[in-house]
This record gives structure tokens, sequence and C-alpha cells, in this order.
């Protein structure tokens, strides 16, 4: 009976009977075949349910009166039982391929359930001054020929990755022309035709260099994000020009190789503020894998409502994030979440837990996430170093504590693990607030 030629419904009219339990329906959504089921809710009545809305909108979630849409094997880890079908929910949204664009596209003026925090994080009127707090910047000139400087900035590196797990970076060598020709490959990517755009949509990451999706943890994560991405798998194996969508294709491959050897200096910097060799971290592979993804974040109807990205810490040893002017992420610092403010041409560096991991805590995976806008979309791009567990070295990859940083009062704090084992159990948890770290404390 689903048709795919089915035109805007305007369920408006039925939504105003909301005292009416039988029809536990919603608000205006262009309905595609995937989007809508038909659920027989009375004797003869055949209603159509838009499972992209919810009835009390106004009322907190776990207030609203139980939901009498029939149960279609509910499976959900978030720790606040949802009281709606939220599986049938996400594979409906999963099914449409156009992820949150695809519902903005389609004119949604409200923001539908599966997005909704179980809290909605209300502004705080009287937000506390810390004016005094903002995120290092370090200025990368001069590092290679000037030693005093090199001083300098490895001080800088060492104080800010053991506070804030995060530096700024400007003079980094890449040039604003190749970051904005960034920038517009992930909008080219995200604003093709969204039937193109839909072949390469997947959750399979085997064998693909490239996957597109919204929430790699969608039916993991308590609440789905506002944001749509794709991941190119960039190093070690490079794809063929062929196996990456045709809007990126070429700044995909200059961009990578420009981060790498960014990638290279910063693991460089970062092993002699460990006090180590200047190669160690290179040696041990950190730079080796290279995963790039393009994050869109949709303007949204009600910001206050969702998140861009829940709140996380990375899962790799370095992420170097190209972040566009609209702004929106966050780090927790000192208790507080600390907005970044956007400044032109500059990247944001930010230690994983493989590092946290690999430097016994020393330096940290800071909290971070990224709030939804009415503005956009935002995008950004997330370079994220590691090997992924689908490449064969990746798998095996062992992590654990660097011994020259261990001794009889600072023993090691983690069991030894590979990459895959940390990804895959990273993976399944989905960005749920909590540090994948916890898991391989001793
Ligand atoms: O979009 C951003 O600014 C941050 C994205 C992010 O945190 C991530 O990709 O892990
Ligand atoms: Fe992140």
């Amino acid at each position: 009976m689903v048709s795919s030629t089915f035109k805007v419904m305007d369920l408006r009219a039925i939504e105003r009977r909301r005292g009416d339990e039988s029809l536990d329906i919603c608000w205006t959504l262009p309905i595609t075949s995937t989007s809508i089921y038909y659920l027989c809710r009375t004797l003869s009545e055949f209603v159509a349910v838009v499972f992209f809305g919810e009835a009390g909108r106004d009322e907190p979630a776990r207030e609203r009166p139980p939901n009498k849409t029939k149960k279609m094997g509910l499976v959900s880890t978030s720790a606040f039982a949802p009281d709606y079908d939220r599986k049938a929910e996400l594979t409906a949204f999963d099914e449409t391929k156009t992820g949150v664009k695809g519902l903005v596209d389609a004119g949604i003026t409200e923001v539908p359930r599966i997005f909704r925090l179980p809290s909605p994080e209300t502004p705080n009127p009287n937000p506390p001054s810390r004016s005094d707090i903002s995120l290092p910047t370090i200025d990368l000139e001069g590092i290679s020929e000037d030693p005093i400087r090199r001083k300098e900035v490895i001080e800088k590196v060492k104080d800010s990755l053991e506070s804030w797990g995060f530096f700024q970076i400007v003079n980094h060598g890449i040039p604003v022309t190749i970051l904005e020709e960034m920038k517009k490959g992930v909008i080219g990517f995200h604003e093709q035709d969204s039937e193109v755009k839909k072949q390469w949509y997947t959750r399979d990451r085997n064998g693909r260099k490239v996957v597109y999706n919204s929430n790699f943890d969608l039916y993991s994560a308590p609440v789905t994000n506002w944001r749509d991405t794709f991941l190119c798998t960039m190093a070690p194996n490079p794809p063929q020009p062929e196996e990456l969508p045709s809007p990126c294709r070429d700044i995909l491959f200059e961009y990578s190789r420009q981060v790498m050897k960014l990638g290279s200096c910063i693991f460089e910097l970062i092993s002699e503020a460990l006090g180590l060799d200047r190669n160690h971290l290179l040696d041990m592979g950190c730079v080796e894998g290279l995963a790039v993804l393009g994050h869109y974040y949709p303007p949204c109807p009600q910001p206050e409502l969702t998140m861009g990205t829940t709140d996380h810490t990375d899962n790799d040893f370095i992420t170097i994030l190209l972040q566009d002017h609209i702004g929106g992420l966050k780090i927790f610092y000192q208790n507080e979440w600390t907005e970044v403010r956007p400044i032109p041409g500059a990247l944001v560096v930010n230690a994983g837990d493989l590092l946290q991991l690999v430097t016994n805590d020393k330096f940290v995976s800071s909290r971070h996430k990224v709030m939804a806008n009415k503005v956009g979309p935002r995008v950004s791009v997330a370079s994220f170093f590691m090997e992924y567990p689908t490449d064969p070295t990746g798998a095996l990859k062992v992590v654990e504590p660097i011994k020259e940083l261990l001794s009889k009062h600072n023993p090691a704090k983690y069991r030894r693990t590979t990459i895959k084992e940390y990804v895959d159990y990273y993976r399944a948890k989905g960005l749920d607030g909590t540090s994948g770290l916890l898991h391989f404390k001793i």
C-alpha cells in the first residue's frame, strides 16, 4: 500500500485533536514512501502514522501519556525509556537515505522526537562570565627553523594537552584556499542531487573507502544528532579517484596530503612535549591512518531541543578539525562548556582516547559537543588520525601506555588492547556522553 507517489500531506488538522489518543499523530511532513507506516487504529479506520513527530511535544518526554502506537520490537540502549517505538522511527529515518538534510529540505518546522534531548538544554539566563577563559591558540610560525620558538611551542602544546586536551593552531602551513575548497567540497557532497547522494548511503564500512550516513551510531545512541556525515578513509591505503564522490574528489586528495604533513609535524611536537624522541609517536604509526569526515549540520528549526553532536571524546590519536564561521563547538573545561570561537584560517587540534591511553592520562581526550544552530548549514571537516579496524594492519595494531612514561609512581592505568577492540567498543557504545576509556582501565 505504500506508494512512492504520495504528495505532501498536512496532518495538522489531525494534530489539533491531540486529546483523542486513537489518533496519536504529529505535524507536517512531506511524505515519502519510506516515511510512513499504515497502522489500523480503530475498527475500520486506517491512519497514516508519520514516525517523525510527537503528540505531546510541549510536555517533557517522561510526562507524556503512554503512546498507544503498536510496539514493533523496540530496541534502545537509552538510559531513559522512550514511550514510543523509537526503533521503527529510526529505521524509517534511516531508510530515507537523505539524512537530516532530507527532513529540512522537506520543510519540517519542528524537531522530530528521535532527535529530542530528554531534558532540552535551556539557555542559562545567567551564564557565568568567563571571558578570561578561551582555548589557547598556538602560532606554528618558525618552529622548523628556530629552536627557541620550537621550545616555546612545545611547552604550549604540553600545557594545552594536559589541561584542555585541545588547542587551535595558526600559521600551520595549509593555505587558506585549500581550507576554503575543502569546506566547499563538503557542501558540494551534501548538497548534490539526493538521488545521486543516496548511492553512497550505507552503514557498512567493510571494504568501503567512503561511507555516508546520518549518525554512525543511529541505533545505539540515546539521542539522534542533527547532523549528516561522510567519511573517507584516506590512509594507509588511499582510495582510487573513482572511489571518491566527484564533488569533493580532487580536494580530498589535496587536503589529505596537506593534513598528513601537518599531522606529522604535530605528532613530533607532542612526542617532544612528552619528553620523548621527536619520532616516537611517528614510529608508533600514529600518522599512518587517516579518515576524513565531512560533517554537515543543517539549519535546525528548534536548536534548543537537540544537539548537532552529542557530548563525546574522539576515539583516535589526534583530530585536526576545520570548522566554518558558524560556531557551536564546545569543550568541557574546568567544569564548564566553553565555546571554541572560529578563527578564520585556524585549525583545532585535540587529543583522542588513544593518545590519552598511550600517554597514561598525561594528555587528556576532552569531552566536546556541537550545538545545533538555527542558521546553517554549518560544515566541519574532522581528520581522524588512526588506522581503522577495516584495514588489516589497523585491526591488529596494539595500543598500550608508552613504557618510557611509566614508573613505580606512575604505573600503567590501561590494559593492552588493539585499535580494533577499542574502536569496536566505542562504536557499539555510540555517543552517549561516557568515555570508552573507562572500559579499558586497569
Ligand atoms: O563538527 C565539529 O565541530 C566537531 C566534530 C567532532 O567532534 C567529531 O567529528 O568528532
Ligand atoms: Fe569529536
